[in-house]
């Protein structure tokens, strides 16, 4: 298989890490794995230096976090749109605004709380989190998790603006979380990355297809976390996919258990153009993982989760991610490295 390692590589790989350990880590990560033509760089992920670059100091009403925001560059302002948990636990969603990505500034009033009206307000009690923004057809496609006594489903809503909000329907039974959907359609069909829970097998990426966003059918797995590996206790979506030239990039977030908790990384996967069920490369090692004292430690310890990434025209992306639930942080990558990394380090994604 494409990527997979010979008894070479190994040897290959150990005398490099000897290396690494004498003189520190290698400027290019395939120095060390030895794959590609493509150089690509070590991290992947460039943390913004004056990370994290949103805590709940910045928000005007009384909340205890700032994390897993979606994001999207709407007439060249960034728009962020953030869960916070409130003083009760349960969470809403606030907006903040920047012209640079970076800097950004909350508005006075929070953007979505759970719904009064006819059934959201049955399927909201418990509070709405992780909203991804999704721009399919000109408009904004916003799915987020809504939480109830009855479990976690996810409702869609819809925004031109993100000064008006329609909610259109609830879209998933519970127990379901992480929905992105694609920026275009394929044939004439929606077509959304989910996540359902179950007992039996560990939770993995689905895909599932809309004619009218409402309905949705045709669910299929197309990634499943691997054994003895970061992400082996369960996968999800994260970020909306985006396109690049090899394939659409999807950066998901990969859970390992260990015997003090859980372990939230980030890692990256691309599919086929055409048949995004195809996933043609999943990057075999995360692309970032806890590690700054904000990511480690907070209201849920060592997670970096993100809901949002903004491909900008220079060839880069800016990465955004909650750190251990209670604050944003930024990064940027070159779509290169993320698009490489799926192709030329990769493990096979079922
Ligand atoms: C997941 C979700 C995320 C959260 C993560 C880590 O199950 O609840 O919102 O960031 O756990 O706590």
């Amino acid at each position: 298989m494409k990527g997979s390692l010979t008894l070479k590589d190994c040897r290959m790989a150990s005398k490099k890490l000897k290396q690494i350990a004498a003189t520190g880590s290698p400027k290019f990560l395939n120095d060390f794995m030895g794959k590609t033509t493509m150089k690509i760089h070590n991290p992947i992920i460039t943390r913004f230096k004056k990370n994290p670059i949103l805590t709940r100091k910045d928000v005007p009403y009384p909340v205890a976090t700032v994390h897993n925001a979606g994001i999207v560059k709407h007439n060249d302002r960034y728009i962020m749109l953030f869960r916070s948990h409130l003083l009760n636990g349960r969470s809403i969603i606030g907006r903040a605004d920047s012209e640079d990505g970076f800097s950004f500034t909350v508005h006075p009033k929070p953007f979505l709380i759970p719904s009064k009206d006819n059934v959201f307000a049955e399927y909201e009690a418990f509070g709405v989190e992780d909203l991804r923004i999704c721009r399919v057809d000109g408009e904004y496609l916003l799915t987020y998790s809504a939480y109830s006594r009855h479990g976690v489903r996810i409702a869609l809503a819809r925004t031109r603006d993100f000064e008006k909000v329609e909610r259109i329907a609830l879209i998933t039974q519970a127990d379901l979380r992480n929905v992105v959907i694609f920026p275009e359609k394929f044939g004439d069909r929606y077509v959304r990355l989910d996540r359902p829970h179950s007992e039996m097998s560990s939770w993995s990426i689905w895909i599932s297809y809309s004619p009218d966003l409402v309905h949705w059918g045709d669910s299929r797995v197309i990634m499943k976390p691997v054994a003895y590996h970061w992400d082996e206790m369960k996968i999800g979506p994260g970020a909306p996919p985006f396109k690049t030239d090899k394939g659409w990039l999807h950066i998901y977030h990969g859970v390992f258990k260990t015997m003090s908790g859980t372990v939230y990384r980030l890692g990256a996967a691309l599919h086929d153009l055409g048949d995004p069920a195809n996933i043609i490369g999943v990057s075999d090692q995360w692309i970032l993982q806890p590690e700054d004292p904000w990511e480690v430690n907070g209201y849920v310890p060592n997670v970096v989760f993100t809901c949002g990434a903004v491909p900008e025209d220079d060839g880069t992306v800016k990465i955004y991610w909650g750190g251990a639930d209670t604050v944003m942080c930024a990064g940027t990558a070159l779509i290169d490295d993320l698009v490489s990394v799926c192709l030329s380090v990769s493990r096979p994604p079922l």
